[in-house]
């Protein structure tokens, strides 16, 4: 029998990690996830994959953990996804955030590197490297302008890539993700927020959410659609960069609109602004130009807005019925 493809996914835990094990699944890979160690078992997002996937234990702040992995399961393919990836905790934990989000890329660049050079390796790249944008839609030309200690990390995660790629000629790229949210999205991202609240409304539970700056605007993708992505830079000839993007920006407003008129309600009679929320630096517009991903990549989403909003809201509504039905 041939042998299956090895790939390792770091932060398999996180949203981006259970759509990327599902999909390499799905493509006939021997999936290995890397979870760091844990006094409790964060395996929400991933439960229904732990018969099919390996998880082993390394962790991005120790050097010695990822060359060991490495060593020991010789795969063709790394994707970098873990990270500090939380905007506001970069503000309160700025350090954590650049060992992690920044130098952790370059120990698993490290690792590649001394272990074996010929594996491909994706790195978690963000629209927050170009934060304060002096144009819209934003290309692979744009100037990056981060506005918080997570997108000065992914500034240097990304620029680390590209070095390591010219510098030692490694199969190295970096995927440029605009936002991209899922049912699996963590609850204190503004989408997730906003539906867990909507249905939290609905059934009676709560009577307000609080946000914080609803004028910012984001292009939001499926999170689903995003990491084939991903995989497809891997399966190129030449390691080359991409923006992956839908190429149209919304307001949180339009989002919070949006998620109530799913559930059939009318948003301004339960939300609260609460300047907690607020950043100390905010990123007002993000749009993201995803030609080449179009062109070369032949990659597109498939999930649109309207149809993101409706399937996030409609997730959350099945998961709080199911848990009130249980309590
Ligand atoms: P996420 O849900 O926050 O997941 C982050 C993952 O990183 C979790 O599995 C987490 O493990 C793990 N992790 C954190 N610190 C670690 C460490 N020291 N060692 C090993 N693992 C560690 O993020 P996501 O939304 O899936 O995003 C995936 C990647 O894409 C991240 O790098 C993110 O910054 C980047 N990105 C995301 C977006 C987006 O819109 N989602 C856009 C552009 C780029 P625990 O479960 O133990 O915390
Ligand atoms: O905020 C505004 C907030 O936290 C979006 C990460 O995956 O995408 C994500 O970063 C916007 C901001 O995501 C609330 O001020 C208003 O302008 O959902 P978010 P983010 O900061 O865009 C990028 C691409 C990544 O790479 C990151 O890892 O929403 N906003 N009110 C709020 N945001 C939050 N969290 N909570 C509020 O109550």
């Amino acid at each position: 029998m041939k042998n299956k493809r090895k790939a390792i996914v770091t932060g398999i835990t996180g949203q981006d990690g259970s759509y990327l094990a599902e999909f390499l699944l799905s493509q006939g890979y021997e999936v290995y996830g890397v979870m760091r160690r844990s006094s409790t078992q964060p395996f929400e997002r991933i439960e229904h994959l732990i018969p099919r996937i390996h998880l082993v234990e390394a962790d991005l702040l120790d050097q010695l953990s990822l060359i060991r992995i490495l060593k020991t399961i010789k795969p063709r393919e790394v994707y970098n996804l873990a990270s500090q990836s939380f905007v506001p905790t970069s503000f309160t934990e700025p350090v954590l955030t650049g060992e992690v989000t920044a130098l952790g890329v370059t120990r698993m660049l490290e690792a590649v590197r001394l272990v074996d050079p010929k594996i491909r390796f994706y790195q978690a790249s963000s629209s927050e490297m170009y934060g304060l944008a002096p144009r819209s839609p934003q290309t692979l030309n744009t100037p990056f302008y981060p506005r918080s200690p997570y997108g000065i990390a992914k500034l240097y995660g990304h620029w680390m890539t590209v070095n390591y790629r010219e510098g030692y000629k490694l199969f190295a790229v970096s995927g440029i993700l605009f936002n991209h949210e899922s049912p699996r999205r963590g609850i204190e991202f503004v989408t997730r927020k906003i539906t867990d609240a909507v249905a939290r409304i609905k059934l009676g539970l709560w009577d307000s959410v609080t946000l914080g700056n609803l004028h910012a605007k984001r292009d939001w993708g499926f999170a689903g659609d995003y990491v084939k992505a991903m995989w497809k830079m891997l399966q190129l000839k030449k390691p080359e960069d991409f923006i992956v993007a839908t190429g149209e920006s919304h307001s949180v407003e339009d989002f919070v609109k949006e998620a109530f008129l799913c559930a059939g309600l009318s948003w301004k009679k339960y939300v609260e602004i609460d300047p907690r929320f607020y950043r100390p630096a905010e990123v007002h517009t993000l749009c993201g130009d995803a030609a080449k991903a179009r062109r070369i990549l032949k990659w597109k989403p498939e999930v649109n807005f309207k149809g993101l909003v409706r399937l996030m809201v409609e997730a959350d509504i099945e998961r709080v019925s199911r848990q009130l039905r249980v309590s």
